[in-house]
């Protein structure tokens, strides 16, 4: 099985101080180094991968791709970057994304200040040094006086801890970290288990290949079609004639990407007419379904519209009405992250593949040639397991970070994630964390609150050396009024109502916290802007 795992290679080897240390060579990473660059820091990047791309580098398996559309997700801090590259479809496959971020590190020549194959261990805050102190398993101290987090937010892949997982003799996969050299399953007897986004988009493509699939569903999930297709030139002129237009109607939306909103409330509607809203979003594709009614997210009435909607598709589509049953789900629509597929729900037409429900009765154990499930045992070759990630929290919880007075951040957020706007922890001087927990990350198109996040980093690091100042640090009331607002606002939500990764669910003994602040982009830029023209209200500077 490919693990994630460091060779221990070209790390920090012989003590180096740099002013910034940056955990994490995604696009966050990336963007972080080319921006403090730029204000003449001094920069190191430490990167568990061999190359850039953080997520897009490790979920390289089949069917990966963004359920963002490409020009939208995509950096804006270069207009000359912007015009430059040319997307290929309206969901770039993760091979393309990964060619755009190596791209980016090419182009703003970046790789000489990143560390690759270096997996950050832990790190220390030295109280009277004002450092950081932050060992890696390449060997030798990287010291830094502020320490950035560009870790991800679905980086740390999710592993059940499944009875016999390894008596298992074949061969095993996790979508998280995909081997680079790709699979073939041709001819196989395959085993995918979970039905997420990482599923929902790699079985119809290992259907394609495998002798049998077998699917183990714990939960069903809601897909809508994506309608990939290349980009029509014409359209991309269109955009990059005013890109700038497009990027700042996106910026006013609360998920960060430009689309169309319906205020209006789906029950205030006609039947037929609310028939006709969907069918249309449903012909359009994408995310934007859930823009179809105001109220889909606020009202549960509402949203059983939208539910009732698809699970009428499935039932159009899925040719065995008890297959479709059991891929209908009966909770609120876009309370998990809602799927974008291609051709998912058509997949269990195919004689080569049976869906098996393991949300009543859990998989009993791992076996050499397969699992064992309600008495049955199913045999298999390959075992896929699409069991997604520690969210959110934990890339941040598996280094062992220590802040003031020796304090853990294990300990810290042993109850759930504890943050100022998710940028900066109480007790934890001269840390940042890019779109960490309590910052609307996730729930936005990431690519423009990466870059928020990096610039308000970037201009509040500028702002303590103008002033001299060598610590930074979230206060903890400050702290605690924006837990409690992060709280507040996602009750107001029926996003906060069921068991996702939003809220830490699929992972046993995770409290269970909705993590993400779901105020919306525009209304949480304000609050940050706002915070920063004040200068830095909330932190104690010195
Ligand atoms: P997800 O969305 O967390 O999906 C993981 C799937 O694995 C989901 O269907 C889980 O069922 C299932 N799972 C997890 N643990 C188990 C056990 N123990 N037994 C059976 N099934 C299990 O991860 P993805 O990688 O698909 O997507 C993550 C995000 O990446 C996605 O939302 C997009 O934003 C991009 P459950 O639903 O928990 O019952």
């Amino acid at each position: 099985m490919t693990e994630r795992q460091s060779n221990g290679g070209n790390g920090a080897a012989g003590p180096v101080d740099v002013d910034v240390a940056v955990v994490g060579a995604g696009f966050a990473g990336m963007y972080m180094l080319h921006r403090l660059r730029g204000f003449g820091f001094s920069v190191r990047v430490l990167e568990a991968g061999g190359g850039v791309g953080g997520t897009w580098y490790w979920n390289r398996y089949p069917g990966a791709r963004c359920d963002v559309e490409s020009m939208q997700y995509s950096y804006q801090f270069s207009d000359a970057l912007q015009q430059d590259w040319e997307w290929s479809e309206r969901y770039a496959p993760q091979p393309e994304i990964l060619r755009y971020a190596e791209h980016v590190a090419d182009r703003f020549d970046l790789r000489r200040d990143i560390r690759f194959e270096t997996t950050v261990t832990a790190a220390r805050f030295d109280e009277d040094g004002r450092r950081w102190t932050v060992e890696t398993d390449a060997g030798g101290t990287l010291t830094a006086r502020y320490l950035v987090m560009a870790t991800g937010c679905l980086s740390a892949p999710n592993t059940p801890t499944f009875k016999g997982l390894d008596d298992f003799a074949g061969r095993r996969f996790h979508t998280g970290y995909w081997p680079p050299a790709g699979v073939d399953f041709t001819g196989r007897r395959v085993g995918v288990i979970g039905t997420g986004s990482s599923a929902v988009q790699s079985i119809p493509l290992i259907a394609e290949q495998a002798a049998h699939l077998h699917v183990f569903q714990r939960t069903p999930n809601y897909a809508v079609p994506a309608h990939n297709a290349p980009l029509d030139p014409e359209d991309v002129r269109r955009v990059k004639a005013d890109y700038a237009g497009l990027r700042a109607r996106a910026r006013a939306m609360p998920p960060a990407f430009d689309y169309v909103f319906n205020p209006r409330s789906a029950l205030e509607v006609s039947d037929d007419e609310r028939r006709r809203v969907y069918e249309a979003r449903w012909a359009d594709g994408g995310l934007g379904f859930m823009g179809a009614f105001g109220d889909l997210l606020l009202d549960e009435a509402a949203n059983e519209t939208a539910a009732a909607f698809v699970r009428g598709k499935i039932r159009e589509i899925v040719r065995d009405p008890a297959v479709a049953q059991r891929l209908s789900p009966d909770n609120v629509i876009g309370c998990k992250r809602l799927c974008v597929d291609t051709g998912y729900y058509a997949t269990y037409n195919r004689s080569n593949v049976t869906l098996v429900d393991v949300g009543e009765t859990p998989i009993d154990r791992i076996t050499a040639t397969g699992l064992a499930v309600a008495g049955r045992a199913y045999e298999f070759d390959d075992l896929v397991l699409a069991t997604g990630f520690d969210a959110m929290t934990g890339a941040l919880l598996r280094i062992d970070i220590a802040g003031r007075g020796g304090r853990r951040l294990q300990d810290k957020w042993h109850g759930g994630p504890r943050t100022y706007l998710g940028l900066a922890i109480a007790g934890f001087p001269n840390l940042f964390t890019i779109t960490g927990p309590g910052s609307p990350s996730v729930l936005t198109n990431m690519l423009p609150s990466i870059e928020q996040h990096v610039e308000w980093i970037a201009d509040c690091l500028v702002h303590q050396r103008d002033r001299g100042h060598d610590v930074i640090e979230a206060e903890t009331a400050a702290e605690d009024a924006w837990v409690q607002h992060v709280n507040d606002t996602a009750d107001l939500s029926l996003r906060s109502t069921c068991s996702s990764w939003y809220v830490g669910a699929n992972v046993p003994g995770k409290p269970r916290v909705f993590m993400p602040y779901i105020g919306g982009f525009p209304t949480y830029v304000d609050k940050c802007d706002t915070v920063a023209a004040n200068g830095y209200e909330g932190f104690a500077l010195a």
